[in-house]
């Protein structure tokens, strides 16, 4: 993966690109990276386009089966290197536009593409995450304590269940400098977190299809992959409420329903936490999520993936490509059951 260090967040306004400028410039990278990634997908992602793998099936929504940036300019910022036009396996990013209007968040809409205006109003701050059950630290982090963690530039890929795909260069941190300061105890096998449980301005939450508020889970090696990440933002820029604001988790090796947003609580637990998707379809959506060509969905294959943005599908690659990185941690595991 593409790591990109940066210490602080703080951008002043002045410093950030207007958008009407910032989408230009994309558009014109998106080009040259679209070049760029000609040359490289034959030596580094061998059969990554698999036309053979274009599906027929009716476009996947995730569902109970029952229910139907810009870079900052002048100062310090003038140093950073300038963001990579692909991920490391030479595929373009997605552009802020298609990141900020294609979403899952169904605490405001099911639709994807509405999503952005749903949550556009959406007050992010103040905002405090607790962070508390099996540790010696308990604590409360507000915003600037969050902001206070070195932010870094990662290039991810991410892959919905539902067979879609993007690349984006989230801002955030390593999960696992948190969970250090707050020191696990020996009990704790497990990391919970959750969404902000709000139906007065979140109108999915007032649905009972769903066990609300949003919760996920993940094992404590997991949470402490470096890999894993707390974004703030993404392009440089700060989160939008519809990609998750003010903070989400982000873990790329596994389906993006993991990767939950707006988040208040984070406990330490000895116990497998049951996510909102489990309680939904547990035999849908399984604890692990990891990404998995080889195990499909009930409903639909997970061989292939549409890259938004793209004509045709996309083999789904193993742990969605991290498989070096992540491979180890399943070691043993019999990932048909463990889905
Ligand atoms: N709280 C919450 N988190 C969520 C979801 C949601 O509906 N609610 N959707 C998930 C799903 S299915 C995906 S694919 C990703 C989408 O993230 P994005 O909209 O930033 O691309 O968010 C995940 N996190
Ligand atoms: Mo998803």
């Amino acid at each position: 993966m593409l790591i990109k260090k940066k210490t602080g967040i703080e951008i002043p306004s002045s410093e950030i690109t207007p958008h009407s400028i910032y989408l230009n410039r994309r558009n014109f990278m998106k080009g040259a990276a679209a070049a760029a990634a000609g040359s490289l997908l034959a030596a580094c992602a061998p059969g990554s386009n698999d036309p053979a793998a274009t599906s027929t099936a009716v476009s996947p929504t995730i569902a109970p089966p029952t229910a139907a940036a810009s870079q900052t300019t002048g100062g310090a910022a003038a140093a950073l290197p300038p963001r990579p036009e692909a991920d490391e396996l030479g595929d373009p990013l997605n552009s802020f536009e298609e990141i900020t209007n294609y979403n899952n968040y169904y605490e405001f809409t099911l639709d994807k593409e509405e999503v952005a205006q749903a949550a556009a109003d959406y007050p992010t701050s103040p905002w405090q995450i607790e962070v508390g059950g099996l540790v010696q630290n308990p604590g409360v982090y507000d915003l600037d304590a969050l902001r206070g963690f070195d932010q870094e530039e990662r290039i991810y890929r991410l892959r919905c269940v539902e067979a879609w795909s993007m690349v984006i260069p989230w801002l955030g941190f390593p999960l696992a400098k948190l969970l250090n300061e707050v020191e696990p105890t020996a009990d704790a096998k497990f990391v919970r977190f959750e969404t902000i449980n709000d139906p007065d301005n979140m109108p999915g939450q007032r649905s009972a299809w769903f066990e609300w508020p949003y919760v996920e889970g993940l094992r404590l090696d997991e949470a402490m992959h470096d890999l894993t990440l707390l974004a703030t933002g993404l392009y440089g820029e700060t989160l939008l409420p519809q990609n998750g604001a003010p903070v989400r988790l982000v873990v790329p090796w596994k389906y993006g329903f993991k990767s939950i947003k707006s988040i208040v609580r984070i406990d330490l637990a000895a116990d497998m936490p049951r996510s909102l998707w489990m309680a939904a379809a547990a035999n849908e959506y399984g604890f692990y999520a990891n990404v998995n060509p080889d195990v499909d969905h009930p409903r639909w294959s997970q061989g292939s993936e549409r890259r938004i943005g793209e004509r045709g599908r996309r083999r789904t690659l193993m742990f969605n490509g991290y498989e070096e990185q992540v491979a180890h941690l399943y070691d043993g595991m019999d990932l048909r059951v463990n889905f």
